[in-house]
């Protein structure tokens, strides 16, 4: 008798909350990581989200942007592949009362409300701790080479930062060439192969990689080479993947820096919050170690992903 049509029934499906999450593609292990954790724990809270994969493409992943804003899902979580360009995007988010999430990569817009909070590793601090080691390592003189991230992203354009702001400070350490291997491990081992050619294996002593894909892709490079990696040439990255390990753990490898990939609980949290009508901190970082060739058999063991 006109009471609404059996709102208890549907009263779970009406509460499902739907969420839009544009991913940068699958460039790395890291990045496989990254959407399972994302994705499962979405599921484990009973959201309904909605995959839209960049396939590294900034222009795929602003379509989706626009589309999920006039789908109208109840939040965006954006793991933007470039820092720029995203102004109108939000400002549409933003009109339409959608909050965004922005994950791991920062964007780089002149007005912070345009999004509700940012979750991701501090990749500044990752060069840094990778120059630290470099440093100590090689007792500050060696000739580097760099293998650089998707150019135009921020844990490219960070980790370069970082880096060379410490080896500055050393006379001795030497960045001999700087190359992006876009987060890959063909790119990876294409780069250092002509890395190898330009400047001659006996002219290298370290690489610096922005990941440890396009490491893998340069210890391939190496070996082609005839030459034994961590060993002639030796070789740091950012990451800490199970491959990775997996190097270190056969000597290939000598240190790598961790990025934690695992983002989708922190990231709900905050959501959550927010969707409630709370105030949440506008940055918050998860923290990251460095692990070395010595001990990656023990840490080995460990390793979530
Ligand atoms: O290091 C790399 C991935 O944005 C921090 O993206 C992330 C980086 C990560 O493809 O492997």
């Amino acid at each position: 008798s006109g009471c609404g049509g059996g709102s208890d029934d549907s009263s779970a499906d009406s509460d499902t909350l739907t969420i839009g999450f544009i991913q940068t593609g699958a460039e790395s292990d890291w990045r496989k990581a990254h959407t399972v954790s994302v994705k499962e724990e979405a599921e484990k809270r009973g959201y309904n989200l909605k995959f839209a994969d960049g396939q590294g493409k900034p222009e795929n992943q602003i379509k989706a942007f626009s589309s999920f804003v006039v789908q109208r899902v109840d939040a965006i979580i954006l793991a933007p592949i470039v820092e720029t360009g995203w102004e109108t995007a939000l400002r549409k988010a933003k009109a339409a009362g959608i909050p965004v999430l922005i994950l791991d990569r920062t964007v780089d817009v002149s007005d912070d409300s345009l999004f509700a909070t940012y979750v991701g590793a501090d990749t500044y601090q990752e060069g840094i701790q990778a120059a630290e080691w470099v440093v100590k390592e090689t007792g500050g003189k060696a000739n580097i080479v760099e293998l650089q991230g998707t150019p135009g992203s921020s844990p490219a354009i960070n980790r370069l930062k970082s880096f060379k702001s410490v080896i500055d400070q050393h006379p001795g350490l030497k960045i001999i060439d700087s190359q992006s291997g876009d987060f890959r491990r063909a790119n990876g081992k294409q780069v250092m192969e002509a890395m190898l050619k330009k400047h001659g294996p006996e002219n290298i002593d370290l690489v610096y990689a922005h990941n440890d894909d396009m490491a893998l892709g340069a210890i391939q490079a190496i070996e082609e080479a005839g030459l034994k990696p961590a060993v002639y040439i030796k070789l740091i990255s950012i990451d800490a993947v199970r491959a990775a390990f997996e190097a270190m753990v056969d000597g290939k490898l000598n240190c790598v820096v961790e990025c934690n990939p695992l983002q989708g609980p922190l990231a709900f949290d905050l959501l959550e919050k927010i969707l409630a009508g709370e105030t949440v901190a506008k940055d918050n970082r998860v923290k990251d170690e460095v692990f070395e060739m010595a001990h990656a058999a023990e840490d080995i063991k460990t390793r979530a992903y």
